[in-house]
């Protein structure tokens, strides 16, 4: 036994790391390891022998166990003082001199637009990417078996067997975020609320991930003239323009009761677009007077409340804007595209100080 000892207790000594530990444990004190072996001798013994071998080889046991424990630790120690020595960050140095990173466009067009309607009185919501079909189809009167459910080629989430949570979507619009903000604040009601959705659809003018603005504004005397000054003046500060054509073109969406597609005035002359003059008209957003379904499904009452809603395609727009001719360019990640067509991360986009610069 003192053999047995002195073999283990060195061999723990000199253990290099924690897996040359376990296989010491497993061939000392392990299921068949030598201790048990031992141990199993017992029953051939005397009685007499047995009373004395038998307490030895457990208090043998029991020091070879606080040995492995205590060089266990010794090692995680050693470890991390390693760690310590070697991972370690110079705060102190001077930051790099050259302009390194970029605001994405799509950033920059997303903060343009907020400080235009901060302007006009509208806060910004935010919310899930993931939330239930119910906020996603139904509160906008999308129910079930509408047509519109299957054209948004929605992203469902994966459901395990017996999981009873009601099905989860990746948002196809931002409107979920709306019915988010009537339910908690309640009207009157001037939101915008811009973010990253997702459809399942990929080709030269789509991308899975896309993002949008939405808007929304519920008063007790909110009419179709409002909304067309809300989004000219929203046109004409995006653009930088002092004056802008819009035409309410008549269409249909089921969360907007009645709908309309809103083209602006331009040109496109040898592939440059101008826009608030010309003979061509373009399409820059949908919009409509909320559906009293949809205003009940935020929990007011379309009785006392109505107002008007709108979305625009914040991608798109950053393309018009900016001159990109690729949208796919945009989650490229490709460093010289992002210096080309990036911004600056400490002009921050007001309306006196100048949108874009
Ligand atoms: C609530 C009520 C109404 C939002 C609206 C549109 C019209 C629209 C498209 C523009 C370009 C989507 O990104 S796009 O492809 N959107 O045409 N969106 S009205 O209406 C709402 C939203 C929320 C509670």
């Amino acid at each position: 036994m003192d053999d047995l000892k002195a073999k283990y207790l060195s061999q723990i000594a000199d253990a290099a790391d924690e897996a040359a530990l376990e296989a010491i444990r497993v061939a000392a004190v392990g299921k068949k390891g030598e201790v048990a072996l031992k141990m199993r001798e017992l029953g051939k013994m005397t009685p007499e022998e047995r009373q004395v071998a038998g307490p030895a080889l457990n208090a043998l046991k029991d020091e070879i166990n606080s040995a492995l424990a205590a060089k266990k630790s010794a090692l995680a120690d050693a470890a991390l003082d390693e760690r310590l020595r070697t991972e370690w960050l110079d705060v102190t140095l001077p930051s790099r001199p050259t302009r390194q990173g970029t605001l994405h466009p799509i950033s920059q067009v997303q903060e343009e637009i907020t400080a235009i309607f901060a302007e006009m009185g509208f806060s910004v919501a935010e919310g899930p990417r993931i939330d239930t079909d119910w906020y996603n189809f139904d509160a906008l009167n999308i129910p079930g078996h509408h047509p519109a459910r299957a054209e948004m080629d929605t992203f469902y989430m994966n459901r395990a067997e017996g999981d009873n949570r009601p099905p989860h979507v990746l948002r196809t619009h931002t409107s979920p975020v709306q019915i988010r903000s009537m339910e908690k604040m309640g009207a009157p009601l001037r939101i915008i609320c811009p973010g990253g959705v997702y459809r399942a659809d990929y080709d030269q003018t789509h991308t899975p991930m896309f993002h949008q603005v939405e808007g929304l504004a519920l008063d007790k005397d909110i009419s179709m003239a409002n909304l067309k000054w809300v989004l000219e003046e929203f046109v004409k500060s995006f653009f930088e323009v002092d004056d802008v054509e819009l035409r309410f073109r008549a269409s249909h969406f089921p969360f907007t009761e009645p709908s309309a597609e809103v083209d602006i005035r331009c040109s496109w002359d040898n592939g440059q677009l101008k826009i608030g003059e010309g003979d061509d008209w373009m399409e820059i957003l949908g919009s409509g007077m909320v559906h009293p379904k949809v205003i009940a499904a935020g929990g007011i009452d379309p009785e006392v409340y109505q107002g008007f809603a709108f979305g625009i395609g914040i991608d798109r727009l950053a393309m018009l804007k900016y001159g990109i001719p690729d949208l796919r360019a945009f989650f490229d990640s490709d460093l010289r595209w992002l210096r080309h067509y990036g911004f600056s991360a400490l002009d921050l986009p007001t309306l006196h100080g100048g949108l874009s610069r």
